[in-house]
């Protein structure tokens, strides 16, 4: 079997390293707390753990701002602690993933610092400078993400240069030859140091549109994106980034970061043949229940038809022909859990938590079931409530704060704000990973740098790993599920038509194993009529994993089916799944 297809069938983790675990008392994360939990890891079942962005950075963007590629963070720790915690996840059979932040570096790197000093500077190229337009304004409309113009004027040369991102993250030149080449010089170098793979971050913006034109006024959000992403060379530079390092070094894994992709180009980006990148992060899922044209809008109308519409266009499309990975939380947007099941979630205490979990529960049986391989986000897995943080201090992400300091002057009400900050800002994502009961979860000894979750920490790995039914043990079940059958990875997907939109139902199977998968995504029972021949399956199906029987101690619970005179019914409680195998 080959490397590729092992990546595929396991389960990736994703690591935000501020939030993980703190060692020293100073409330930050570091490589010291990732020692600590090494065995955590290990015991959950993940084959891989991608870690955010560890390198020296001034953290104006948490580390996708980088200072120095050679030398880790100070507060992360030492290189000698980054060598130590690779062997210690090899010894454990856990590939270890960086995050490659290489359309962008920080302005405080050496590098930009030199080539802002004169437009004689060899360095000069290594960026994107461009000369006023003839009225001294930018020298085109595009925006940046924080939807302000992505073209900053520096007094020293009388030059704008292009940042994508912040202001602080210019964007790096790609058809400078010199500046590729560097960069291929410190891939080698992590590489040599014995890194399994790379998350490559925002690789589908490195190549420009060589005119730069001015984007119609009636473009989506962000203004000029159709002009940087996924742009003319694109292709064409990732060959050579490959052939330059990664392969070079058979085995690694390259996930690559692809907002706004086509189906075709995923193909393109990830079809083996093509020698560009192992998989891409599938982007659809996690923008569920989110307005798309609004940063900082819910969308009330999601349902699980638009889940089943992505998943099934991308097995259709992708599956088999290129490769991908499946994500519904990361540390760019809200929990899941209180984006799609927010209300229910949101009531607190005992109850609170009972609906969380279940909620939970659905999205991790979700993800673990369906083409495309898993990535769970650090504290998915205990079902940990997006943060609700409750003013602006306790804020820490610079877009965040800066959107609500322009709506606030825009004279929009504070509590308006508020509560679309909760529902949108990354930040509530990004509350320490929570450990035990006691002070601060166990996450640090000191002041934590973003406050805790206000919802309490009582979803904790301490409480979780005792409790036969917690969300962490139905994690750690669905990734051993993984490791026992293929029909997961590799599977064909029948989706099961349903007149209830908020029932899932599929059918999974190869060289001749069946899976059958139910989900109720509502906070509602459900009861849909089935056809005989699906009833007949689950009938004889044996269950592999359920959500609700051990919490409620009434086995019967997991045969949803009432088979009656009239027709077969299919009754599930809510947000209850049950995964079957089938003779
Ligand atoms: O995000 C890239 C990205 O395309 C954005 O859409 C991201 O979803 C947005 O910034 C959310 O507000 C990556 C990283 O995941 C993100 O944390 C970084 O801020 C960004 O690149 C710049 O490096």
């Amino acid at each position: 079997q080959s490397n590729e297809q092992e990546w595929q069938e396991g389960v990736l983790y994703q690591l935000y390293p501020p939030s993980f675990k703190d060692s020293n008392g100073d409330g930050w994360g570091d490589i010291g707390g990732m020692l600590e939990k090494v065995d955590y890891l290990a015991e959950l079942g993940v084959s891989a753990v991608w870690i955010g962005p560890i390198c020296d950075s001034p953290m104006e963007d948490n580390g996708y701002d980088i200072r120095d590629y050679y030398k880790i963070h100070d507060a992360y720790g030492t290189m000698k602690q980054f060598e130590e915690l690779l062997v210690k996840l090899h010894e454990r059979d856990i590939k270890l993933i960086m995050d490659l932040v290489i359309n962008h570096t920080s302005d405080e790197h050496p590098w930009f610092e030199a080539s802002r000093s004169s437009k004689s500077n060899p360095y000069r190229d290594y960026y994107i400078w461009k000369p006023p337009a003839e009225d001294g304004g930018p020298p085109n409309n595009w925006r940046s993400f924080s939807e302000e113009s992505a073209w900053e004027f520096d007094k020293q040369t009388g030059e704008y240069y292009l940042h994508i991102f912040d202001k602080k993250q210019p964007d790096l030149n790609w058809e400078s030859e010199n500046m590729r080449r560097d960069l291929y010089q410190m891939i080698t170098f992590w590489l040599e140091k014995g890194v399994d793979g790379f998350r490559l971050d925002a690789i589908n913006m490195i190549s420009k549109h060589p005119d730069f034109p001015d984007a119609p006024q009636d473009a989506r959000h962000p203004r000029g994106q159709q002009f940087y992403k996924n742009g003319p060379r694109i292709h064409e530079m990732l060959r050579e980034l490959h052939e330059a390092t990664f392969g070079r070094y058979p085995g690694t894994l390259t996930l690559g970061e692809a907002p706004t992709v086509t189906m075709d180009e995923v193909v393109r980006y990830t079809a083996p043949e093509r020698n560009e990148m192992d998989m891409v992060l599938q982007m659809e899922l996690v923008r569920m229940g989110k307005d798309f044209g609004n940063p900082w809008k819910t969308d009330p109308d999601w349902s699980p038809a638009l889940l089943k519409e992505s998943v099934v266009r991308w097995y259709q499309e992708v599956f088999g022909k290129g490769a991908y990975a499946l994500y519904l939380s990361t540390h760019d947007h809200p929990r899941m859990v209180g984006t799609l099941f927010g209300d229910r979630a949101g009531v607190g205490g005992a109850e609170g938590k009972a609906w969380n979990d279940a909620a939970a529960k659905a999205i991790g049986t979700f993800l673990h079931t369906l083409p495309g391989t898993p990535l769970v986000y650090q504290g998915e897995e205990l079902g940990m409530p997006n943060a609700n943080y409750r003013s602006l201090e306790d804020y820490r992400d610079k877009g965040t704060v800066s959107a609500y300091q322009k709506r606030l002057a825009e004279g929009e009400s504070e509590s308006a704000i508020l509560a679309s900050l909760h529902a949108r800002s990354r930040d509530g994502a990004r509350s320490p990973m929570q450990w035990t009961e006691g002070r601060s979860a166990g996450f640090t000894e000191g002041t934590p740098w973003i406050p805790m979750n206000p919802e309490g920490h009582s979803a904790n790995v301490e409480n979780e790993q005792r409790d036969s039914a917690s969300v962490l043990n139905h994690y750690r079940q669905l990734i051993q599920l993984r490791r026992m059958s293929l029909v997961p990875a590799r599977g064909d997907l029948n989706m099961l038509a349903l007149e209830d939109e908020w029932v899932l139902a599929y059918l999974r199977e190869i060289a001749g194993e069946r899976w059958m998968v139910l989900i109720n995504f509502s906070d509602q029972p459900r009861s849909c009529a089935i056809d005989e021949e699906w009833a007949n399956l689950i009938e004889q199906g044996e269950l592999l994993l359920g959500s609700t029987a051990e919490r409620s101690g009434s086995p019967e619970l997991n045969v949803p089916l009432q088979r009656q005179q009239e027709g077969d019914v299919l009754r599930l409680l809510p947000y209850q799944s049950a995964i079957y195998r089938i003779a």
